[in-house]
């Protein structure tokens, strides 16, 4: 499974345990620029990020990616990058130190291509450790998941303890397509009945249609490459991603759980 790397940098720090642990291993925002990195099939809907989910539950390690940059993935991931030469050393994907995901909601973002120029890390329980880098970056017009995960957290604010106004960014149609229109993943979830982030057999459904339509019917409405078949987008977007270096291609090796909901 190819992957693009999207490299998601922290601005601000909310949580307290969060800022101490970054203190004591003089990890400086101003200084040395974080990131998490996401792991998406869907690079061409960049334009559309609204905040970028951790799992409270995981434990998150934090890397040396080199050149003043750190990682923040799953421990696996950062080794499977770094038999893939994207690391600074071959076998040595030690972390400097590990954090909750839970320490980490509520920091303030900024995510490549994204129009939403400050995002927010919000939860997503449904997260798989095993799969991708375990940070998912969200994309609601587009994604079903990430649709009704915004869509719980918006009406849950106190259950999931965040502030309301971090999963109230403006939702921004990307693409068009004949079948759902310019939010492919809310018509769905509609379609679906879809009421919660639990519903993973429904959601399983409608993340194939969305996938399928998406890409081969799809427009785009946004960006660069506006008015193009996303078909053919999908590649140019990944490749500046690439180029301009807010993200890189990763493999991620076969055997490991395939969906996040299956
Ligand atoms: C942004 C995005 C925008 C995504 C979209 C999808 C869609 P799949 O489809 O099951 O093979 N993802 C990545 N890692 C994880 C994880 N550890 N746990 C749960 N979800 C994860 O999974 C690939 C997609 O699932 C990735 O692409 C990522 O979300 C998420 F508009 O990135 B995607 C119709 C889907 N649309």
């Amino acid at each position: 499974q190819e992957y693009t790397g999207i490299k998601i940098k922290i601005l601000e720090l909310f949580n307290q345990d969060a800022k101490d642990l970054f203190n004591q291993h003089s990890l400086d925002l101003n200084q040395k620029n974080v990131y998490l990195v996401a792991a998406t099939l869907r690079p061409e809907t960049m334009y559309g990020q609204t905040c970028c989910f951790v799992s409270p539950k995981i434990n998150y390690g934090v890397f040396d990616a080199g050149n003043n940059n750190y990682y923040i993935t799953t421990i696996r991931a950062f080794k499977n990058m770094c038999y893939q030469k994207l690391t600074p050393q071959r076998g040595n994907y030690k972390p400097i130190f590990t954090i909750s995901g839970q320490s980490l909601i509520g920091s303030k973002i900024t995510a490549p291509l994204a129009i939403n120029k400050q995002l927010y890390i919000l939860p997503m329980e449904t997260i798989l450790e095993k799969k991708g880098t375990g940070i998912v970056t969200c994309v609601p017009t587009d994604s079903p998941d990430d649709y009704i995960n915004m869509k719980d957290l918006k009406n849950k604010p106190e259950y999931y303890n965040i502030k309301k106004e971090w999963a109230s960014p403006e939702l921004i149609p990307l693409i068009n397509t004949p079948k759902y229109g310019d939010k492919c993943a809310e018509y769905l979830c509609n379609f679906f009945k879809i009421q919660s982030p639990k519903d993973s057999v429904q959601l399983q459904k409608a993340k194939e249609l969305a996938y399928k339509e998406g890409f081969f019917n799809g427009t785009m409405i946004i960006g660069k490459y506006a008015g193009e078949k996303v078909e053919f987008v999908k590649a140019k977007v990944k490749n500046d991603i690439v180029e301009s270096g807010e993200g890189f291609v990763y493999y991620e090796p076969e055997g490991v759980v395939m969906s996040r909901s299956g």
